[in-house]
């Protein structure tokens, strides 16, 4: 038993470190190649001002890197301006330059993509009795996985969850959420497949009351595209039991994909925060940053495999750090 955990985390620990090492050396070179003029004058002086001819490769190669990292093509070449911009108009040391400009780059990354950020557990725990949260996204992101990974965590804060099984439409769903249901020890209020979804949400919001349970998190249903049906009905489960919070789950690697139909979710229902999934596979992890960019909502964690405990908060540092 010992030697098989000891076993796990050494191969857990391999893979990671070989992770590092790929993403490292992948790493595309955007340090700036100094021109004639410029490279005389910081042969002499302290601090230099960049000339457009100087940074024209590195902004070249960070756009590659932004868009092999799935950052789509519009955002990438917004980025790559606002860098370009804050490179030409600042005064760089001659002494450490090239790391200058690289945390520059970063900083100015990571300023385009600021939000307001949500501390989940604290708005649980200080909100009236139920907190109700609403899942939503594609079909296959992850919304179950996330809610049972979530309900796991709360649980270890002491806050007591109920799921609506409101994934009526999807072939075992219900038998999916129940399923982690059990292992967690939490209630599932279902109904038959086919019915109504907000239905299911307003007899769990009941329930949370009747047995005075912290939380309810509303699984959803998703489609492969978003389709009207979908938006109806999700708008009527916000209708009818107003959620606190609407949480949209997206896969790290969907990309440009992801950021339309984020747009769609949050123009006909109204999205507050993301949880992205699947870091832990091969994905870069750049379609977080168009979503961050396109959207500005805060990513409240990322899913990082498939354990229940595999739900991590998130860095915005972290991803940019896999780019540049
Ligand atoms: N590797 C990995 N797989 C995940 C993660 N989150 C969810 N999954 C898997 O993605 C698949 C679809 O998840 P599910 O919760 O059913 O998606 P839903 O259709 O949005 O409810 C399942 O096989 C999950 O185990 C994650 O962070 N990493
Ligand atoms: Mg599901």
């Amino acid at each position: 038993m010992f030697y098989a955990l000891r076993r796990k985390l050494n191969a857990f620990a391999e893979k990671l470190a070989s992770r590092a090492q790929q993403s490292v050396s992948e790493k595309r070179d955007i340090s700036p190649e100094l021109r004639a003029p410029t490279k005389i004058k910081a042969f002499f002086k302290k601090e230099i001002k960049l000339r457009e001819a100087d940074i024209k490769d590195s902004i070249l190669e960070l756009e590659l890197a932004l868009l092999e990292a799935d950052v789509n093509e519009e955002t990438a070449r917004k980025f790559c301006k606002a860098i370009k911009q804050a490179l030409l108009n600042r005064s760089i040391p001659t002494d450490n330059l090239k790391n200058f400009v690289r945390e520059t780059i970063k900083q100015t990354l990571k300023e385009l993509m600021q939000t307001e950020s949500i501390d989940i557990i604290a708005l649980a725990r200080e909100s009236e009795k139920p907190f109700k949260m609403l899942f939503l996204g594609p079909n296959g992101a992850g919304k179950t996985t996330t809610m049972a990974k979530l309900a796991h965590m709360l649980q270890k804060d002491g806050l007591t969850t109920i799921f609506a099984a409101s994934d009526t439409f999807r072939a075992a769903s219900i038998e999916q959420l129940e399923e982690h249901a059990k292992r967690l020890n939490i209630r599932v209020i279902k109904h038959k497949y086919g019915s109504d979804p907000a239905a299911v949400a307003f007899d769990a919001v009941n329930a949370a009351k009747a047995s005075n349970a912290d939380i309810v998190m509303i699984d959803t249903a998703g489609r492969q595209e978003t389709n009207r049906n979908l938006i109806e009905e999700l708008r009527k489960i916000a209708r009818v039991v107003n959620p606190h919070i609407k949480i949209f789950v997206g896969e790290a690697f969907a990309g440009k994909n992801l950021v339309e139909q984020a747009k769609e979710f949050d123009n006909a229902i109204g999205i507050d925060a993301f949880i992205i999934t699947k870091l832990d596979t091969d994905a870069k992890g750049g379609t977080v940053l168009s979503l961050l960019y396109e959207l500005k909502k805060p990513i409240l964690f990322v899913g990082t495999g498939q354990a229940y405990t595999d739900l991590m908060p998130f860095s915005l540092d972290e991803i940019i750090e896999r780019i540049v």
